[in-house]
């Protein structure tokens, strides 16, 4: 188990995570919203975290989208919208470069509905709460792309005419089964595991830190304060965007 660093001690926590990751044969990496904040995108919980009065947790569930399909899909139009003028950041770029040096051996895994990662140029993102950029028939299934389309409140599909719902996972729904075994498989595998930008308060996907953690891997959050999980670990706290380059230019600066 690693010491537990000073919040306030960035310099000493960067030194140990860079030789934390030095040593790790693989690599996996676990974002969420925190790391799209850079790039002007809300994160779901904290100060920006409500819309028009709504916490994400009544709005982001099958049986919000059933009584209100119409207020669901101005949710979600606003926010697809918004990705249309939404640029990775600093922090996004950082996760391509460590893929380039891990290879397959770095495996991103994702909460992120945004494509921030894969507009990066980050090669294999596992999307484990779907993504906005396509949208999914509530009759015949079929999943779309519709990218940068700006679409109807109530949006119908051009096969059989059912509504439409965006592509994503909502509370009470299931992960999509082959992308979370994937993860898990990842994170076994792992020595080192990044905690990037996530509140970790939503399951399964905050329960990967328990796993990695219960498996000796060494454990680094990112994130602007320490999550609920986040006893025990190396806590890098301060913006992504800002941290994970400073932790790059540390890993290839000699082993102190
Ligand atoms: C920065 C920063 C900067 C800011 N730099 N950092 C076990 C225990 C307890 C509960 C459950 C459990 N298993 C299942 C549940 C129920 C539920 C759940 O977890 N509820 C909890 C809230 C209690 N989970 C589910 O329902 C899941 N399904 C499931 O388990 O299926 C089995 C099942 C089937 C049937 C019945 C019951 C169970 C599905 C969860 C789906 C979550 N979906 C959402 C919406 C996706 C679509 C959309 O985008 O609209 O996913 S909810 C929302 O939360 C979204 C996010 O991916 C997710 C996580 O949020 P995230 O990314 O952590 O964001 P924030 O805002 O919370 O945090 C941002 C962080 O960034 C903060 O810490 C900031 O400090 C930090 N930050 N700027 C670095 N610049
Ligand atoms: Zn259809």
């Amino acid at each position: 188990m690693h010491p537990v660093i000073d919040v306030g001690d960035l310099d000493g926590a960067l030194a140990q995570a860079a030789d934390g990751l030095r040593r790790a044969k693989r690599v996996a990496a676990l974002t969420g919203a925190g790391v799209s904040a850079e790039s002007g995108l809300a994160t779901f919980r904290g100060g920006g975290g409500l819309w028009e009065g709504r916490a994400v947790e009544v709005v982001a569930t099958p049986e919000a989208f059933q009584r209100n399909p119409g207020l669901v899909w101005r949710f979600y139009n606003l926010r697809r919208a918004g990705l249309r003028s939404a640029r990775p950041n600093a922090g996004h770029l950082a996760l391509v470069d460590l893929e380039k040096r891990w290879g397959e051996r770095f495996t991103l895994i994702t909460q992120n509905v945004d494509g921030l990662h894969q507009a990066a140029g980050s090669g294999r993102v596992l999307e484990l709460h779907g993504g906005l950029a396509r949208v999914r028939c509530t009759g015949c299934k079929a999943v779309t792309q519709r990218a940068g389309e700006a679409l109807p409140d109530l949006p119908s599909c051009d096969a059989c005419g059912a509504l439409l719902r965006p592509d994503v996972v909502w509370f009470h729904e299931m992960l999509p089964e082959s992308v979370w075994r994937v993860a898990c498989e990842a994170v076994e595998a792992c020595d080192c595991f990044l905690v990037i930008g996530t509140s970790a308060v939503v399951y399964p996907a905050a329960g990967l830190i328990d796993m990695a953690r219960a498996l000796g891997a060494c454990v680094i959050e990112v994130n602007l304060e320490p999550a609920a999980i986040a006893a025990g670990l190396i806590g890098l706290y301060g913006p992504s965007g800002q941290v994970l380059p400073r932790l790059i230019k540390r890993l290839d600066e000699s082993a102190t």
